[in-house]
């Protein structure tokens, strides 16, 4: 592990959240003066020093798969770039960008493709995120603002969670939200499944998937028909009013109307109807369930309207409120990294834009118009018509609907450039020329979170071997392609220098009317800007000169639209495209899960991490499993319209409807055989935002026939290439602390004395095999030290845990009774700990239930006991769940 020397201030990487994390020499603790978190920080945060470690990382430049320097790479790049334009036009040349790189490397990205490429086709992963929330608030604010802050949500006396898990995707947000719970105040949860985040709600709406519209619109149509909305609000700041109305008249006429198409209870929805309509103080947060559909962004307006009819955007505790994913994806949309925007908030059709832009910029090259967005421009890329794509922080191999066609697409690609901090990702296996990237801990810049705060990233490791930060390689090739006067950028603070002047440009061509403007802070000398405290745009200055942020935006009630009104936005009922068949019988929902970060390239590095959900999953209804003889932990096979299936694990529970699975994100094709969840999402977008419908798959399901289910531990050894694929139906990779570990599992005979030797890598010397039940087990010990495990048992319930063997492999050489009980898999006197709960502390279900059964019978009890829940408190809600299990059993 890759230790600082000094505590330094900064920011996690991870989720929108954006909570202060202070580095020192023993790890990484929550920054007590940030805002945001207030000194909390929950699992993944708490883990990052863990994940700071060389294993996996991509060191030095490569080209087709060759180590080279970096003159060599950025010449490669540049006469790339320089070729495509020549031949084929900048059109040619693609750029697909992230939310997690920094505002000041994103800058750089889009100053360069936009403004000397020339190319318009500059997208990001926030296509896939945030962009119906964006396309929202451009159409009922004129401008993409939140216009709420974290405040707000512990204020509101209603707090309405639609389409989030905050309690596993937002956990420092959620622990606010849940601090912030007393008499009076009420939550509610609409979702389709009942998530760890249910547990705080009074209510929880478990829908069916995407009738948001419908449920919204229906509250509209009550609060009219119920005198709730504010008619002077109304009349005096929006516009659009009567037509909304009328059109949600049509589709969610009455409670009867809406609780039918929704599939709800009638008194359910007329409660929340009822709340809503009767407290002031409501805050509406809403994530990927709401962004990601075919109808994501009339979902955000529903929500919107319902708002601006009550007068509630942008008052302490009342506003809507969407959640942002990724720790950047505020930035990146502030410097103009989505298609259809230029940069600094303006868009491409903002009257003297473009002019202004050239001119800042002193370029000639700005396109005409906007590119491609993200689903489109792989499409361009599959058709040829993309020569050069460089991709930058993130992996859409694994993260882009259709990942089949993604994969196809890359690799007809005549130039694959990839930036990314690790050598091995589904999407680096297609680059042509891969480039190493500065991670969080070597890099520098800023980031805005969900709230508008712009919080600095702060460096605190030295660069390792080869690695450059992004903005670097990037200013590397603008010199390259002969633009060095443009780019003259020594530090980041150069680049946000002058972001935050392009900032007051903008505010100027609109009129003053933009909001995004920290102008005030374009003159930071580096010392300042090194010293930046988290400050909320818009940023203005102060009488003695300060600059000062802005936590609410339009609480007077004017917007920035032309005629300063919010814009009422019509909202017709639309449903999922991908829509269940006969033949796909199945809604697939995708999402989260509490211990990872998307495609794991980071969060796998910390093992107690993977210790919560160690395999991917289904989960199904207890209906749906038994009739298709599907019992817990069966491996299941989900197959849809595209060329490949899913494998998980089957996790039992009433949770979901019936007719509705849910898989996880993560796995992507480095750790599983078969569980990349975006095979079973087709690429169908929003049509206004562009945001493919990645919550609402179709697929029908099948048990995965086993005859043998196992476990192979070895020695960690990066490049070693395992040929499980012709071995197993079914392998995933989990790295443990001191082993590297597989699950496999397999329908064919096995003749296991023989492959053992190959998986292990040698002859075993201890063997056990009983083949009437089915079992086989055996390692290979090589001087002293434990080298390879391999166990084997019909069913997977019968394996043991792997805590203790991996223990072992920690030895430097083995103990005698170690070596007695290797087979075994456990130590005689060992507790099982079951299913983990507390990733903090390695707590387990059979540990809290016999902690439960032994007396202890609240949280707090149980925390004290077995120190489970007491660090970040993101499991809290589980144990709440093995409680109430328990004493309802007991009682
Ligand atoms: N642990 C963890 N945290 C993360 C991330 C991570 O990878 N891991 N990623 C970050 C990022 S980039 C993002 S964007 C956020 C996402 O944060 P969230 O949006 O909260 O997370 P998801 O699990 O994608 O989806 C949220 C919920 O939407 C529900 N849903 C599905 N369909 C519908 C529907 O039709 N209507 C409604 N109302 N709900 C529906 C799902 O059941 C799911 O529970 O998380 C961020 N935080
Ligand atoms: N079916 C389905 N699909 C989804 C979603 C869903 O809910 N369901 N969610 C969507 C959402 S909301 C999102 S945000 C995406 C996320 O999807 P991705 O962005 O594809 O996922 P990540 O794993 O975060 O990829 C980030 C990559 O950047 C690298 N990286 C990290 N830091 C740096 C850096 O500083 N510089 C560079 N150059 N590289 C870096 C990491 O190693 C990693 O390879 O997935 C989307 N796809
Ligand atoms: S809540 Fe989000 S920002 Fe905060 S520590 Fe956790 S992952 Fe990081
Ligand atoms: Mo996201």
């Amino acid at each position: 592990m890759v230790k600082p020397t000094v505590s330094t201030q900064t920011t996690c990487p991870y989720c929108g959240v954006g909570c202060g994390v202070t580095a020192t020499p023993s790890g990484v603790t929550g920054d007590e003066s940030h805002p945001a978190n207030r000194g909390r920080l929950c699992v993944k945060g708490s883990a990052l020093h863990e994940t700071l470690v060389p294993r996996g990382r991509l060191l030095r430049p490569r080209i087709a798969g060759e180590d080279r320097s970096w003159s060599e790479a950025l010449d490669q790049v540049s006469s790339a770039i320089r070729d495509a334009v020549s031949r084929f036009g900048p059109g040619s040349v693609a750029f697909y960008l992230s939310g997690q790189l920094l505002t000041e490397d994103y800058f750089v990205a889009n100053k360069l493709a936009k403004g000397f490429i020339g190319t318009p086709h500059v997208d990001t992963n926030s296509r896939l995120c945030m962009s119906s929330a964006v396309a929202a608030h451009k159409r009922a604010f004129g401008e993409d603002c939140v216009p709420g802050c974290y405040e707000d949500l512990e204020l509101a006396d209603l707090l309405v969670l639609a389409g989030s898990n905050a309690v596993w995707a937002h956990p420092v947000l959620y622990q606010r939200m849940q601090a912030s719970q007393r008499a009076g105040r009420r939550v509610v949860v609409i979702d389709p499944r009942r998530t760890a985040t249910a547990e705080l709600a009074d209510m929880h709406l478990k829908l069916k998937p995407g009738t948001d519209t419908i449920l919204f619109n229906g509250l509209l149509v009550w609060l009219v028909q119920h005198e709730a909305t504010d008619q002077s609000y109304i009349v005096e700041h929006c516009s659009g009013f009567a037509q909304t109305l009328a059109c949600a008249q049509e589709i969610a006429p009455s409670v009867v109307s809406v609780a039918a198409q929704c599939d709800l209870d009638e008194d359910d929805v007329e409660r929340f109807y009822r709340w809503y309509a009767e407290t002031p103080l409501t805050v509406t947060a809403f994530s990927q369930g709401v962004n990601q559909a075919v109808t994501g962004t009339d979902k955000c307006n529903a929500i919107i309207n319902c708002h601006l009819a009550t007068g509630r955007v942008g008052r302490p505790g009342a506003s809507p409120f969407s959640l942002t994913g990724q720790p950047n994806a505020m930035g990146g949309r502030e410097v103009g990294g989505l298609a259809n925007t230029l940069a600094a908030h303006m868009e491409y059709d903002t009257v003297g834009a473009r002019e202004q832009l050239a001119g800042f910029w002193g370029t000639d090259r700005l396109p005409e118009g906007p590119g491609l967005k993200a689903v489109d421009l792989f499409e361009a890329v599959h058709r040829g018509d993309i020569k050069v794509l460089w991709i930058m922080g993130t992996n859409p191999a694994v993260s882009l609907p259709d990942s089949a066609r993604v994969c196809e697409a890359l690799e007809r690609c005549p130039t694959v450039i990839v930036s990314d901090c690790m050598a091995n990702t589904d999407t680096t296996a297609f680059a042509d020329i891969l480039l190493p990237a500065a991670g969080w801990g070597e890099k520098d810049g800023t980031v805005t979170n969900s709230e508008r705060c712009i919080s600095r990233q702060r460096a605190f490791l030295p660069l390792p071997a080869e690695v450059w930060p992004d903005w670097r390689i990037l200013a590397s090739v603008a010199r390259g392609l002969g633009h060095a006067k443009a780019f003259p950028y020594q530090s980041p603070g150069d680049v946000f220098r002058e972001h935050a002047a392009l900032s007051s440009l903008a505010c100027k061509v609109s009129d003053g009317r933009q909001m995004f403007d920290i102008g005030a802070l374009a003159h930071l000398t580096e010392a300042r800007y090194n010293q930046l405290k988290p400050i909320q745009w818009p940023v203005t200055v102060d009488e003695a000169g300060v600059a000062t942020g802005t936590p609410r935006l339009f609480a007077d009630g004017r917007f920035v639209t032309d005629d300063r009104r919010a814009r009422m936005v019509p909202i017709s009922a639309g449903l999922p495209r991908q829509t269940p068949t006969r033949h796909y019988p199945f809604v697939v929902n995708t999402g989260r899960i509490r211990d990872q970060w998307h495609t794991m390239t980071r969060t796998a590095l910390a093992p107690r991490l993977l210790t919560h959900r160690q395999e991917p999953f289904v989960e199904i209804h207890p209906r749906d499993a038994l009739r298709l003889d599907v019992c817990e932990g069966a491996l299941c096979e989900l197959t849809g319209p595209g060329p490949a299936p899913f494998i998980g694990r089957a996790r039992i529970t009433s949770d979901q409807r019936p007719g509705d699975v849910f898989i996880p994100i993560h796995w992507s094709g480095c750790f599983a055989s078969q569980s990349v969840a975006t095979n079973l999402i087709s690429a169908v977008t929003d049509p206004i935002s562009g945001q493919p419908e990645s919550k609402h798959g179709v697929a029908s399901l099948r048990r995965l026939p086993c005859r043998w289910q196992a476990r192979l531990m070895l020695r960690p050894k990066d490049d070693r290439q395992l040929r499980l694929t012709e071995l197993c139906d079914y392998w995933c990779r989990q790295p443990l602390a001191h082993s590297d570990s597989w699950w496999l599992a397999g329908s064919q005979r096995m003749n296991w004395e023989f492959e053992a030797t190959g998986l292990l890598s040698g002859e075993p010397q201890m063997v056990m095999a009983d083949s009437a039940q089915g079992r086989f087990r055996a390692a290979r010990v090589v001087d002293g030290r434990l080298a390879a495990v391999l166990l084997v048992d019909n069913a997977v319930d019968l394996l043991p845990d792997l805590a203790w063997l991996d223990e072992c492999f920690a030895a430097d050489r083995l103990s005698q009774d170690q070596r007695n009980c290797l087979l075994a898999g456990r130590a005689v006197d060992t507790e099982e700990i079951g299913a983990l709960v507390c990733s903090c502390f390695q707590v387990g279900d059979r540990q809290i239930i016999n902690a439960i059964r032994g007396g202890q019978d609240t949280v707090e009890t149980l925390g004290k006991a077995l120190k489970c829940g007491t660090n970040c408190g993101s499991c809290v809600p589980e144990i709440q769940e093995l409680l109430q299990h328990e004493l309802t059993e007991a009682g």
